[in-house]
């Protein structure tokens, strides 16, 4: 007997996606029971199971079909798929707003940069070679490419590299490295990837449903559900202060009419300095609230 079709989706096992990525998959209201060193984890309210690897391998197995979907960032997919032949092979989806990065060129102080030719004859240390070469080609620039799997930062301190080619986040690392960020070759996030191979109707139904509830969480992590009570005459002026509010409700207070009661989504995040202005428009009683779900 055919059993029912499953979404497969590969995510890191452990690293600095690991937890926002299985975070993601329980705001979408899947329900995992988690078993320790599984490399398959099966949702029991929702078609999917999903695979717990390296980053780097989810490429691959996307590309190849063994899973359908992935979460991996961009840094990867540039290095393992956008710069090699089977360009067409993987889809970005969606962008998933966390795991935030760029990849930059990183040099120390005694080096002078004027942009890219500042490279020619160097040597560079890295563990993304082929974003790398890409980057130089694009550039005509001849520099010598030291490939090293991690701590690429003490490279030029060991004379292994004059400069490096590194992923930074905050910067930190490279500031007590005494390297100095002077290129940026593209900045990175988490993204949802599909596989290019045709997955059948069923599994593009359950897809679309999963996107659909990706985006709904997505949409409520930005947005806040606004009520303040306020003048009626300040209501140009509140409207004018709320970020990307959409179709406000307002309804009379008492008898007279003078007061009204808003209530509104904004689609960004309401900071201080908003409800500073709110006040000073006249507006009291503010009440700022997260959203759970948005479905449009
Ligand atoms: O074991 P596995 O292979 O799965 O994990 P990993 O060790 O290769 O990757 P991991 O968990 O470190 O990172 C996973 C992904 O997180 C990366 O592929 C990026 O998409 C993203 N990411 C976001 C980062 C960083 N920020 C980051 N800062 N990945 C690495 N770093 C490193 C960077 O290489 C450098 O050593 O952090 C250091 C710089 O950080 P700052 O904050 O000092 O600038
Ligand atoms: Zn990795």
């Amino acid at each position: 007997m055919k059993s029912d079709p499953r979404l497969r989706i590969a995510i890191q096992k452990s690293g600095r996606l690991a937890e926002k990525s299985m975070s993601l998959f329980m705001k979408c209201g899947l329900d995992f029971e988690l078993h320790k060193n599984q490399l398959l984890q099966f949702s029991a309210n929702f078609p999917i199971d999903l695979m717990l690897v390296r980053d780097d391998d989810i490429p691959g197995y996307v590309a190849d079909g063994v899973c359908d979907l992935g979460i991996v960032g961009e840094n990867i997919l540039n290095e393992k798929i956008f710069s090699s032949k089977d360009v067409n092979s993987v889809e970005i989806l969606s962008r998933l707003g966390f795991g935030y990065c760029r990849l930059s060129i990183a040099a120390p102080t005694s080096i002078k940069y004027l942009g890219p030719k500042s490279l020619e004859g160097l040597k560079i240390a890295t563990s993304y070679p082929s974003s790398l070469l890409a980057f130089l080609n694009k550039n005509n620039v001849c520099a010598e490419i030291v490939e090293l799997g991690g701590s690429v930062e003490i490279a030029p301190v060991l004379e292994l590299s004059d400069v490096i080619c590194d992923l930074v986040s905050t910067g930190s690392t490279l500031k007590s490295n005494r390297l100095k960020e002077v290129d940026t070759l593209f900045e990175s996030e988490a993204c949802l990837v599909r596989t290019a191979k045709p997955i059948g109707l069923e599994k593009t139904i359950l897809l679309e449903r999963l996107l659909q509830r990706i985006q709904g969480v997505m949409m409520a992590g930005k947005s806040k559900y606004i009520m303040m009570n306020a003048p009626k005459s300040a209501l140009v002026e509140i409207f004018d202060i709320l970020p990307g509010m959409e179709e406000p409700s307002v309804v009379p207070l008492g008898v007279d009419g003078l007061k009204v009661a808003i209530h509104a989504v904004a689609s960004e995040d309401v900071f201080w300095e908003t409800i500073e202005k709110l006040k000073k428009a006249g507006a009291n009683s503010i009440l700022v609230l997260p959203i759970e779900k948005v479905i449009s």
